[in-house]
């Protein structure tokens, strides 16, 4: 819908058609089957890693093509417009996955993580939520204590709804524990990168989920996992705003998806509409569903511009956060939204799990949910407005 003023620039074109291409033809045909297996796809892990999209955010040094910020969230868009575990094996596996080692870790740890990461062969987790700590991400009760003798940190613990952290390919996850405890009585955190083969280390597959099927989610057990000093990332301390500044970048890929996952839902609506007769005349003829696709297009519009306007900021090094955090409100909203409009349009085949509509629906429900839910977003914009 852009005109010549807004018109993509060609690389980026290119790059959303070829991810348009990749998830039409490689994604569509087999996303209801593995939604309903409730299957991760290595192939197409794999395949993803092939077409670059991993490395998008990464410098060519650590095997990436560094193509900025709207293209990665450009991929993800055009993946989650189809199917959303794609995409979210994607956006967590870059923003979640690869940021932290990416924008904190030491030139030893990104040489040696960052060039599997980006091929695809290799994945890995944000391991921040608990059993018992969601949106208060300060009440975590996994701890790490220094041992001196070995120049070790002994961590254990626990994590849940880990994003990649149980597949075949995971090579590590990394984990926020307790370090400390400030003079003020408040906890301090130190973030570690914990490779997936450490002794002590279970990873168990989280199953029954109702959206996101095919999306990996873990769940982790950590007794007396030992981690050399070398994987402590960032500094020792430092481990609560590591992990809060990755989640400010990846509530653009968060947007992503609900942008996405919105425009498939009006494209399914609106040629379904042209196609189902009711009343003598097509559904999109009818006001009532004229009106449903109009309001559909009309946020995704606004949607768009706000995304896009983020990521600009984001790349022009300029404070994005505030409109990250009202982007990912703002497009999980949308999400959810086109999805139900989309459904009511489809009328009792909505409801079936024959038309993607029906997957998008619960696929949407995530969104203001996972990576800090609505209300903490809303926490987040009005403390930038001076509410506290
Ligand atoms: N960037 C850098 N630093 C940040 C930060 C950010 N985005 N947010 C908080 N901090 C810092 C604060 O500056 C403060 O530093 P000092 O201790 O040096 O003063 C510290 O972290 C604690 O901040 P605060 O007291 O504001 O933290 P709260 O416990 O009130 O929590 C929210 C803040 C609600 C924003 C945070 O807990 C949050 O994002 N929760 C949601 C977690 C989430 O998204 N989970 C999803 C699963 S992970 S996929």
């Amino acid at each position: 819908m852009a005109s010549d003023v807004f018109r993509e620039d060609e690389d980026l074109s290119l790059l959303r058609e070829s991810v348009k291409r990749f998830a039409q033809e490689a994604i569509a045909p087999v996303a209801k089957e593995l939604d309903a297996r409730e299957e991760f796809s290595y192939e197409l892990t794999q395949k993803m890693g092939e077409l670059g999209l991993f490395g998008i955010l990464v410098s060519r040094n650590y095997g990436g093509s560094d193509l900025g910020y709207l293209s990665f969230i450009v991929a993800i868009e055009e993946l989650a417009r189809v199917d959303s575990s794609q995409a979210a094996t994607l956006s967590a596996g870059s923003s979640l996955g690869i940021g932290p080692i990416l924008n904190y870790g030491t030139e030893e740890q990104k040489q040696r993580y960052l060039p599997q990461l980006c091929s695809g062969k290799g994945l890995w987790g944000f391991g921040l939520t608990e059993a018992d700590a969601g949106s208060d991400a300060q009440a975590i009760k996994t701890s790490a204590e220094f041992d001196k003798q070995s120049n070790e940190w002994v961590i254990n613990g626990a994590k849940l709804w880990i994003t990649n952290s149980s597949t075949e390919i995971t090579k590590g996850i990394t984990i926020q524990a307790r370090t400390a405890c400030r003079d003020d009585g408040r906890p301090e955190f130190t973030a570690f990168l914990v490779e997936a083969d450490a002794k002590g280390l279970v990873r168990h597959t989280v199953k029954d989920k109702m959206m996101w099927r095919a999306s990996n989610t873990g769940e982790l057990y950590l007794d007396k996992v030992r981690v050399p000093q070398a994987n402590v990332l960032g500094e020792v301390g430092q481990g609560f705003k590591i992990m809060m500044q990755t989640l400010d970048r990846g509530r653009l890929s968060l947007a992503a998806m609900g942008l996405g996952l919105a425009k498939g839902a009006l494209e399914l609506s609106l040629n379904y509409s042209k196609e189902r007769v009711a009343f003598a005349k097509p559904l999109h003829a009818h006001q009532a569903v004229a009106f449903k696709l109009a309001e559909m297009a009309t946020r995704i519009e606004a949607a768009e511009a706000m995304l896009y306007k983020t990521c600009r900021l984001k790349e022009a090094e300029q404070p994005f956060e505030t409109l990250a955090a009202m982007s990912k409100l703002y497009c999980s909203e949308l999400a959810e939204f086109c999805a139900r409009e989309g459904q009511q349009i489809f009328g009792g085949y909505g409801l079936m799990k024959e038309y993607p509509i029906e997957r998008h629906y619960r696929d949407a429900s995530l969104l203001r949910i996972g990576e800090g839910t609505s209300e903490i977003q809303k926490i987040v914009i009005s403390r930038a407005l001076g509410c506290r």
